[in-house]
């Protein structure tokens, strides 16, 4: 019997991927920037056994039985074994039933980029199950495409690439989180419930009906990653802030414009962003930046010389907010 765990964080966009040209090879439309947070706040952690002994292959996620034949998860594990089998001595141990135990530390599924930290903890796991080394994010981005971002710490940009077969879509460090070490995250959970429609529905009905998207993807995003990566190069936060919330606005925009719209964001998400602007304002440069996923829970970059303050604030202005929260804590970005 062989056993490994591993555990992977989550990451939270900046700038947004939202849309796909390939669906079975998951291949966005435009890159995508986000930093990857700190393993001991919000991560998941799989554990993978394999052993002659077992009659069948089996998976949990959070204690609860899921399929195998979920296409994603068959096209990471078929891609994984076909790596493996380079390796004569993998031959025997490929023929062995595989138990997979996943969990997360946080709601699954309401927003919070649980996909992203699930399947790149998976294919980790099963990289080193079986010995495979080779840029595991092309692997974990067949599984979730926000996935390949979590593989690396720091600051990372998905390419989206060029080539048909998706060799080129890989995630690479822009930054690893020391260039940067006073940036903090401060997760809101306004509601964690699941989601109204996956992130994958939601984008899929956006390339079909949105028309703002093809505008996004080809006029907007290619100038905004290269203002981004020179925000984060230089820390201009002010630079930076202006760009994560108005690429996030950007995406609730498009989830609008979609026919029928997807609306995520709710009353006390749009009363946070308010907040955020109002304090913004009075500090005369930004202080505090919003960003909002597939779901009304806000994520806010800050630098830790602002947390007190804000976390008093928010304190003040939302505080069954911070009842749900367990993430206000000023998460820093993960130091791999
Ligand atoms: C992001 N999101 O860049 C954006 C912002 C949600 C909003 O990546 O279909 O769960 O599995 O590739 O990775 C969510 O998309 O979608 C996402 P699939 P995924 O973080």
């Amino acid at each position: 019997m062989k056993v490994v765990t591993c555990i992977a964080p989550v990451n939270i966009a900046v700038i947004k991927y939202w849309g796909k040209r390939d669906e079975d090879l998951i291949l966005p439309i435009n890159d995508s920037i986000s930093a990857t947070l700190s393993m001991d706040h919000m991560c998941a952690k799989t554990t993978i056994m394999c052993s002659p002994d077992f009659e069948d292959s089996k998976f949990w996620l959070n204690g609860v039985e899921q399929s195998l034949e979920s296409k994603r998860l068959v096209n990471c594990l078929q891609e994984i074994k076909r790596l493996a089998s380079a390796e004569p001595s993998n031959a025997e141990m490929l023929r062995w039933n595989i138990r997979i135990c996943s969990e997360n530390n946080f709601p699954t599924a309401a927003g919070l980029a649980s996909s992203a930290a699930g399947y790149a903890c998976l294919v980790t796991a099963l990289a080193n199950l079986y010995g495979v080394k080779t840029d595991l994010s092309a692997l974990a981005r067949r599984g979730s495409g926000s996935a390949c971002r979590s593989i690396y710490g720091g600051w990372v940009q998905w390419h989206m690439g060029c080539n048909p077969d998706g060799s080129d879509s890989i995630a690479r460090v822009i930054e690893p989180s020391i260039h940067w070490p006073e940036m903090r995250i401060l997760v809101l959970v306004v509601n964690d419930a699941r989601k109204k429609y996956s992130s994958t529905t939601g984008m899929n009905r956006s390339v079909a009906t949105s028309d703002l998207i093809k505008h996004r993807a080809c006029n907007v995003v290619p100038k905004r990653v290269t203002e981004m990566r020179e925000a984060i190069k230089t820390k201009d936060f002010n630079k930076f802030a202006e760009i994560t919330m108005k690429d996030s606005n950007q995406f609730h925009a498009i989830a609008l414009d979609t026919h029928p719209p997807c609306v995520y964001m709710n009353d006390t998400s749009h009363a946070i962003s308010d907040m955020i602007h109002a304090y913004n304002e009075h500090k005369g440069v930004n202080k505090v930046a919003y960003t909002f996923d597939a779901g009304p829970n806000a994520c806010l970059y800050l630098l830790e010389s602002e947390v007190a303050e804000v976390l008093s604030l928010i304190n003040e202005c939302f505080p069954s907010t911070v009842a749900k929260s367990d993430y206000l804590r000023g998460i820093p970005l993960n130091i791999e």
